[in-house]
């Protein structure tokens, strides 16, 4: 992966790992925490990638974009049960983040969908995510690569 040879991205993921918590990163009043993506299966370019974000500021805020490195896209979208246990998945544009609230992403509810992965992600791997916030601005944590919930 070219990035992991770039100095400056090498070190601002030390400086992620050092400063913050691992798998926790705050701006502001707002912590993303519990951040890990599924790992792929095969050649598979598409999985999903669940956080908790917590607003503890008196401020709400609003999630405005995603990005995973070495991933072409990243998304939140929502995936909802109707009638007769159909389920349906929509993207959501923008994530309000009420202030004092918190948003937990979960199968079945709200997640990152990840889609044009150009290496597979391997269990135990590592995978940089970008979350811009419209008043906390980027948010940086790291996500554990997990088949399952690795925080359960
Ligand atoms: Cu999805």
């Amino acid at each position: 992966m070219t990035l992991l040879r770039d100095p400056r991205f090498i070190s601002g993921l030390i400086f992620i790992i050092f400063v913050a918590r691992p798998f926790c990163a705050a701006a502001a009043d707002i912590t993303v925490s519990y951040a890990w993506v599924r790992a792929t299966i095969g050649q598979a370019i598409v999985t999903a990638g669940y956080v908790t974000i917590a607003n503890t500021g008196e401020t709400d805020d609003r999630l405005l974009s995603v990005r995973a490195e070495g991933v072409a896209k990243a998304e939140v979208h929502r995936t909802t049960t109707g009638e007769g246990g159909i389920m349906r998945m929509r993207l959501v544009a923008v994530l309000e983040i009420p202030a004092g609230e918190k948003a937990v992403f979960k199968g079945g509810g709200d997640h990152l969908m990840l889609t044009g992965i150009a290496t597979p992600l391997k269990e135990d791997e590592k995978i940089l995510l970008t979350l811009t916030f419209q008043n906390a601005g980027e948010v940086a944590v790291v996500a554990r690569v997990a088949r399952r919930d690795p925080f359960l």
